[in-house]
């Protein structure tokens, strides 16, 4: 059924945080959104988008999405990287939106159909200090959420008050430069494991065993202090250690995973079914967190799910507030669809998002649901963006206490 592309165009816009839209139009007015959003490359995602793939798009089949994807992606040759990868996928969840408001059908029917009624979610809790953390999780409990990705400012970190910061949050961190969207940060792997054994524990007795207990190292431990951290952990049961060592080595993986029983979550660094074939064909993780707006779109996380099925393993997609409500939506759908879902990460809309999307999901007692709206179901208010302006932020940098740059 051709249906041809008639216009591209990408919208920037910061309700709360800065989100890179792409709308796709077909030549008789249907239109697709999808998520472009590359934390703190936003730009550069936009210039792949303006310049060179909305000129060649335009005039094609928007009814023939495998063809497309292939089209850009192997048919390129410089093909993947991040900031390609997700214009890419900015397009192809866009032609999936369309492709089910022409069948008037959501996603999930689209591809499949449903597995399940609602999907099991993990939310974000954090604390400044330890007995912040604690008193967050337990309010969490009365909620109905059931599982949390914890985090913590980490004292003592050379003595220099707090340090440590999880990038997405506005907490206090020392500002080495002047430029208020530069921050630098101090990091101690040593401190950092001594800390995060001791909340664990506070945390594990303060919840006992109502909330399942997950952990982000964000890769920043060498494979021996991961597996010995793994190791520890053990007896506090956490649902999964996302990230103990650089996801680029598989090797340190495969050493944590020989030393520990801890369940090991990796993905949301890897932009191609390449990544992460080493890791799933030897059953290094239990879970896999692709993010699908950096990771190609709908259809290769569709094929990453079904290659890590074979190996028995589970999906939890990267879900932070960094990627726009087109994105949750098609984890959503994907997560009520695919046989192999494990949980998805979430965390607390905040309202102004609203002014901006109409969320077509709902979040009770842990777990969330979907509507049956065509295609994502997201509605997009584009006056609205406009009015919410792209604010240019960096990624924060930690550096030792010798000032060699750590991992992020
Ligand atoms: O932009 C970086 C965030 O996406 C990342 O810090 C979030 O690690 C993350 C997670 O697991 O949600
Ligand atoms: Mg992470």
């Amino acid at each position: 059924m051709e249906m041809k592309i008639r216009e591209i165009k990408t919208i920037l816009t910061s309700p709360g945080r800065n989100y890179l839209i792409v709308k796709v139009t077909t030549e008789n007015g249907i239109t697709g959104y999808g998520d472009a959003t590359l934390n703190g490359r936003e730009l550069a995602v936009q210039s792949v988008i303006d310049n060179y793939l909305r000129d060649w798009l335009v005039g094609y089949n928007a009814d023939r999405i495998t063809d497309i994807w292939q089209m850009v992606f192997r048919g390129t040759y410089w093909r993947g990287g991040p900031v390609f990868m997700t214009a890419l996928a900015g397009i192809d969840m866009a032609l999936w939106d369309i492709k089910g408001k022409r069948a008037h059908m959501p996603l999930y029917s689209l591809i499949g159909g449903r597995c399940r009624d609602r999907a099991a979610v993990y939310y974000h809790a954090h604390g400044t200090k330890r007995d912040e953390l604690i008193k967050r999780a337990k309010e969490m409990i009365k909620t109905g959420i059931k599982a949390i990705r914890y985090s913590f400012d980490i004292k003592d970190m050379h003595d220099q008050n707090v340090f440590y910061r999880q990038p997405h949050q506005d907490i206090k961190i020392k500002r080495i430069e002047t430029d208020a969207i530069k921050n630098e940060g101090m990091w101690d792997s040593e401190v950092y494991i001594k800390n995060l054994l001791e909340t664990t524990q506070e945390l594990r007795n303060a919840v006992g065993t109502s909330m399942e207990l997950i952990h982000d190292v964000h890769g920043r431990l060498t494979p021996i202090q991961a597996a010995r951290l793994a190791k520890e952990l053990e007896k506090y049961s956490l649902y999964f250690l996302e990230d103990p060592v650089d996801s680029n080595d598989k090797n340190g993986l495969q050493l944590v995973r020989n030393n520990s029983s801890t369940p090991i979550a990796i993905g949301e660094l890897f932009n191609t079914i390449f990544d992460c074939e080493y890791i799933l064909t030897n059953r290094l993780v239990d879970y896999i967190r692709v993010d699908i707006s950096h990771f190609g779109g709908i259809t290769p996380v569709l094929q990453i799910s079904n290659f890590a099925d074979v190996h028995s393993i589970k999906t939890a997609f990267h879900g932070p507030s960094d990627i726009s409500p087109f994105a949750h939506a098609a984890n959503i759908h994907i997560d009520l669809s695919i046989p192999n879902f494990g949980i998805q990460e979430t965390f607390e809309t905040d309202a102004v998002l609203e002014d901006v999307f109409d969320l077509p999901y709902c979040y009770k007692d842990g777990f969330i649901t979907i509507t049956d709206r065509p295609g994502l179901g997201v509605g997009f208010n584009e006056e609205a963006a406009q009015t919410y302006r792209y604010k240019k932020r960096y990624l924060p940098i930690l550096r030792d206490d010798m000032g060699s740059v750590h991992n992020w």
